[in-house]
This record gives C-alpha cells, sequence and structure tokens, in this order.
C-alpha cells in the first residue's frame, strides 16, 4: 500500500442512512479514510459480501490491520480505539459511556429501523405491502418521538453536553424519518434538536455529498427543499 493512501476504506453509499452515521463520525474526528463506492445491492457486492454475508453497508477495512468492521456502532466504536481524532465520540465517564451506547441502540433501533419499514415497504409492489408492518413502524416512531421530545426540551445534544455516537446516529435517522413520518410540526423541542444536528458541518457536509441521489430515495417529494437546495 502506497504510503500517502490511507489505510481506512469505508464501502458505502452516499445516500445510505446508516453509511451517513459512519461519514458524520469520520468528519467529526477529522479522520482520513478511503470511499469505496457500493452501487446496486451491497449483498451483490463482491467484497463487501466476502467479508460480512449479511451483506449491509457501510463496512470499513483498515489495511494497517488487515481487518473489515461490520456495523456502524462497533465501525465507530473501533475509529475511537483504533484512529482517536480531534474529539472522542464516546465519552471517557463510564457512567456516559453506557448513556451514549443506550441513545445510540435507541436511534438505529426505534427510529431508524421503523423509519427503514417505511421505505423499503414503498419500493414494494403492490401486491407484497405490508400494511400491519407499516403500521407497526409509525407507532414505534410515534412513541420514540414523544420520548424525544421530552428528552431533548432540556439536552442540547442527545447525551451530556458533547455531540456523542448518539448523535452521530440520530442525524441520518432522525433525517429520513421527517420524510416518511414528519415530526417537525408537532414536536418542537425535537425540532430544534433536528436543527442542531443538521446544522453540524458533518451533517452539511453528508447531506451535500448525497443531494446528486436524493432522486433516488422514494420520499424525495417529502425532503425539506432547504436539503435538496444547492445552497445548503
Ligand atoms: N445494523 C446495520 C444496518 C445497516 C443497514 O441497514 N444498511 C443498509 C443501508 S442504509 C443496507 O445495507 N441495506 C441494503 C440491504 O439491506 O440489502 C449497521 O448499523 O451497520
Amino acid at each position: 500500500m502506497p504510503t500517502n493512501e490511507p489505510a481506512l476504506t469505508l464501502y458505502s453509499h452516499p445516500l445510505a442512512s446508516y453509511c451517513w452515521k459512519v461519514l458524520v463520525a469520520l468528519y467529526e474526528t477529522g479522520t482520513p479514510f478511503r470511499s469505496a463506492l457500493i452501487e446496486g445491492m451491497p449483498k451483490a457486492h463482491p467484497t463487501l459480501s466476502g467479508f460480512w454475508p449479511i451483506g449491509k453497508m457501510p463496512l470499513l477495512h483498515d489495511a494497517a490491520r488487515d481487518k473489515a468492521v461490520p456495523e456502524t456502532t462497533i465501525i465507530i466504536e473501533y475509529l475511537q480505539q483504533y484512529y482517536p481524532g480531534s474529539v472522542r465520540l464516546i465519552p471517557e465517564q463510564p457512567a456516559l459511556q453506557l448513556d451514549v451506547r443506550l441513545w445510540d441502540r435507541f436511534f438505529d433501533l426505534y427510529v431508524h429501523t421503523p423509519m427503514q419499514k417505511l421505505v423499503t415497504d414503498r419500493m414494494r409492489p403492490d401486491d407484497r405491502k405490508d400494511p400491519a408492518g407499516v403500521d407497526e413502524a409509525r407507532a414505534t416512531l410515534d412513541t420514540a418521538y414523544a420520548m424525544l421530545e421530552k428528552r431533548m426540551a432540556a439536552q442540547t445534544w442527545a447525551v451530556g453536553d458533547d455531540f456523542t455516537l448518539a448523535d452521530c446516529s440520530a442525524m441520518p435517522a432522525l433525517f429520513y424519518a421527517e420524510a416518511v413520518h414528519p415530526f417537525s410540526e408537532t414536536h418542537p423541542a425535537l425540532a430544534r434538536y433536528f436543527d442542531r444536528l443538521t446544522g453540524r458541518p458533518s451533517a452539511r457536509r453528508t447531506i451535500r455529498e448525497a443531494q446528486p441521489f436524493f432522486h433516488w430515495f422514494p420520499f424525495h417529494e417529502a425532503l425539506n427543499p432547504r436539503f435538496t437546495s444547492p445552497d445548503f
């Protein structure tokens, strides 16, 4: 490997929400990496599915250790351990660490997963739709939004005083959730948190890099025009 090449390669796509979670972390910490674009289904990508047959992106490859790291939370933990950047995304205090991991799980499981359900259901043919699953996903999002509205009325970031792994998880989950099951009009404290998240330079960069692909997002007509504008 030429010495000026970064050791880290992120197999990802600029539109994919879970890839955003890691991109935000990489940009927040200023960690050098190279992108390998995944086009089409990640399962069909030989390198990615060779490393991780589950076939989900992103996947981080570290040439310095010859190691492939799947799963966004583990990727961000790995970066913290082996490539600590200018800021910590997982705090040093054990009690805060647990809360960061809890809210990271919260955003992945109770915002990101139901949001994905609504997106994938829209892509299904009419005879393969899952209305009961969609209703459950909307109910989960309603519960999550109510919890977040209460929490974010008293917080700047998801946990503690600083931007953390939990906020990396929140940004893409809420970005796409706002399009598929809007919260901004009904949940003012959550809407203000979302504005803080999308105002971070790391988030703005990630969103701008996705703009050429937004027309592929099945709910693209529901995206707030400020995010699709070239001036964003
Ligand atoms: N739990 C995984 C979820 C990753 C995930 O769902 N990735 C989506 C893209 S946003 C994907 O690869 N979807 C393609 C597929 O499921 O075939 C993580 O945190 O990395």
